[in-house]
């Protein structure tokens, strides 16, 4: 038989993965112990009062099975039987009663959270509306009252009500943004799921697919990111203008030919894949090239879009498995080099 050291030197590894993976876990933007909005916070509250009552029963419990243990364990010598308590009306009365009371004190704020994040603001004229629909590996954002649709990147206005639609274009998926609020399936077979949050401060809040959905699952992030409500009415203005084609006529024509049967900007251009307009302002390419600065400053904030933008269209297998989007290994140096800026320069100025 396993003794007790071999037996917790297998465990070691075990443990020593489930840290890892725990802290991981502890990513501040994608944690929900880090509330960031009203819909977050109730959840997080929820968490609290039930993992505070929990803890409660598991010292109560475990100090009176210590104690029982002890107290009543089997002296050397010993032979009595020690007193039966069986049907005692006392005992049964305690062990039914308090749990009652501690589930009506978990029960009555869990039902009414229940009720308070069901709620349908999709009829309400202050909510923004967006029906968010996800692909394999990409979230549309659609925002049918101001007549817009972007992806990967969801601009709200701080402290106003978003009431989501989320369906999905293909199988399976989860919308999550775990510091504004819980997941919310989006399921196949035209069914629409309903839920809302808002956030009251000006920030960027990372997302993620929540249902395991195919190779790139796990790369299938975007962001949220809230703006003051003012730079958000010039953002659905400066994202509703008019876009040129690039400049150069051999460049526009091979962006018309190779990239607008799919992609479009401006009212050029096909509505089913990842609408490009302006991509030059966007957090990230594809969601998971993300544009910031290089920590040495090597390149700008500029360069790292042109970068992505060049790295993700020559080659975006490489960057996300399975994705929809053909390579384009074929342009020359020139095209790529031509398409990639066009693209960064595609900005929206509204911040
Ligand atoms: C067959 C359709 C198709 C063609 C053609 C195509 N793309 Fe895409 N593209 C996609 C899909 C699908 C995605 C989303 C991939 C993902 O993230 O899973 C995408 C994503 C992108 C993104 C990232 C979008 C974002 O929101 O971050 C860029 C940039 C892009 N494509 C540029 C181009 C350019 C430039 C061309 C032409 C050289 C091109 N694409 C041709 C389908 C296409
Ligand atoms: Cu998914």
């Amino acid at each position: 038989m396993m003794n007790r050291w071999q037996f917790l030197k297998r465990l070691a590894p075990l443990m020593a993965m489930m840290a890892l993976v725990l802290a991981a876990c502890g990513r501040e933007d994608l944690s929900t112990l880090n509330p960031q909005g009203p819909v977050a916070q109730q959840q997080f509250d929820l968490m609290k009062t039930s993992i505070i009552i929990m803890s409660g029963v598991v010292v109560v419990v475990f100090a009176i099975s210590l104690y029982v243990i002890i107290r009543f364990r089997r002296r050397s010598g010993d032979k009595t039987i020690p007193k039966q308590v069986e049907g005692s009306h006392k005992l049964e009365i305690i062990w039914t009663v308090i749990p009652i009371i501690l589930l009506v004190i978990l029960g009555v704020p869990t039902v009414q959270s229940v009720f308070d994040l069901s709620k349908d603001y999709s009829k309400d004229p202050d909510a923004v509306k967006v029906i968010v629909t996800s692909h394999l590996y990409w979230w549309e954002f659609e925002y049918p009252e101001l007549g817009i649709k972007t992806a990967q990147e969801l601009v709200i206005p701080t402290g106003k009500t978003i009431a989501i639609e989320a369906k999905t274009a293909d199988v399976l998926h989860s919308f999550w943004v775990p510091s504004l609020a819980g997941k919310i399936d989006t399921n196949p077979a035209g069914n629409e799921n309903k839920m809302f949050f808002s956030a009251p401060k000006k920030g960027v809040y990372l997302g993620k697919c929540a249902e395991l959905c195919g190779p790139s699952h796990g790369l299938m992030d975007f962001k949220v990111k809230s703006v003051d409500p003012a730079a958000f009415d010039r953002w659905t203005a400066a994202i509703k203008a008019p876009v040129a084609l690039p400049s150069d006529p051999a460049i526009a024509k091979t962006f018309e030919d190779r990239c607008l049967s799919c992609h479009a900007v401006g009212d050029m251009g096909g509505p089913a894949y990842p609408n490009l307009t302006g991509i030059g302002s966007r957090e990230s390419v594809g969601g998971i090239l993300v544009n910031v600065e290089a920590d040495d400053k090597k390149y700008s904030h500029e360069d790292t879009i042109y970068n992505n933008l060049y790295k993700w269209i020559k080659d975006p297998e490489k960057f996300k498995p399975g994705n929809q989007m053909p390579d384009h290994k074929d342009l020359t140096e020139a095209e790529l080099k031509g398409i990639s800026e066009y693209l960064a320069g595609l900005k929206l100025d509204y911040e």
